[in-house]
C-alpha cells in the first residue's frame, strides 16, 4: 500500500519536472530553433560537399549471380540496407549450348504483382543476353520500393526459383564512416 502510494508520488514528480523543463525550453527565447534557419546557407553547406559517403555497387546475389533456386529475398534482407544512387548489377549467362537456362530482369509495379509474380503485370528491364559480361545494371535512383524477378517461364523462376526480391533505396547519410 505505503509502497504503491510513494511509487504514484514519485510519477508525479518525474511527470512534473518534465512539463516544466519542456516548457523551460520551449520558452527560451527561439535560439536554439532559428539557429538553423538563419544559417541555413552553412547549414546546407556543411552537408554539401565531402561528407556525403558513395554511392556503391552490389552485384545481386554475390559470387551466386542471378541464379535459379538461390533465395534473393533472404539475400536483400542480409544485405540491406540499399541506399539511392547504389547500383545493382544482375550478372548471369545468356543461353548457350553447355547452358539452356535463361534468365532476365523484371520490376513489378506493386506488391501484389511481385508477390504473386504476375510477369504480365511486370516491365522487362534486362533481356536474356544482358547479364554477360560486366552483367546488367540497374541504378537504384528513386526513393521508392522496387520489386525485381526473373520473367522467364511466366513467373515460373519467381514462383518457384525464389528469383525475386524487393528493396527501398534509403537515403544515404551525410556522415562519412571514417
Ligand atoms: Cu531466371
Amino acid at each position: 500500500m505505503g509502497g504503491k502510494f510513494v511509487g504514484s508520488v514519485m510519477i508525479c514528480v518525474v511527470v512534473t519536472v518534465s512539463i516544466i523543463g519542456g516548457t523551460m525550453a520551449a520558452g527560451v527565447p527561439g535560439k536554439p530553433w532559428s539557429f538553423g534557419f538563419n544559417n541555413s546557407h552553412n547549414w546546407w553547406s556543411r552537408f554539401g560537399n565531402k561528407t556525403q559517403q558513395e554511392a556503391k555497387t552490389i552485384i545481386v546475389g554475390g559470387s551466386q549471380h542471378w541464379q535459379f533456386g538461390f533465395n534473393y529475398s533472404d539475400w536483400a534482407i542480409k544485405n540491406a540496407p540499399f541506399y539511392l544512387n547504389d547500383t545493382l548489377v544482375f550478372k548471369y549467362e545468356a543461353p548457350n549450348t553447355t547452358n539452356p537456362f535463361q534468365h532476365s530482369v523484371y520490376l513489378f509495379p506493386n506488391l501484389w504483382s511481385f508477390m504473386k509474380c504476375d510477369i504480365k503485370k511486370a516491365k522487362r528491364v534486362a533481356k536474356a543476353t544482358q547479364g554477360g559480361g560486366e552483367g546488367f545494371k540497374f541504378v537504384l535512383n528513386k526513393w521508392q520500393p522496387y520489386y525485381f524477378a526473373c520473367g522467364e517461364k511466366n513467373g515460373f523462376h519467381c514462383n518457384n526459383g525464389l528469383m525475386k526480391f524487393a528493396v527501398f533505396p534509403m537515403i544515404r547519410p551525410f556522415w562519412s564512416s571514417p
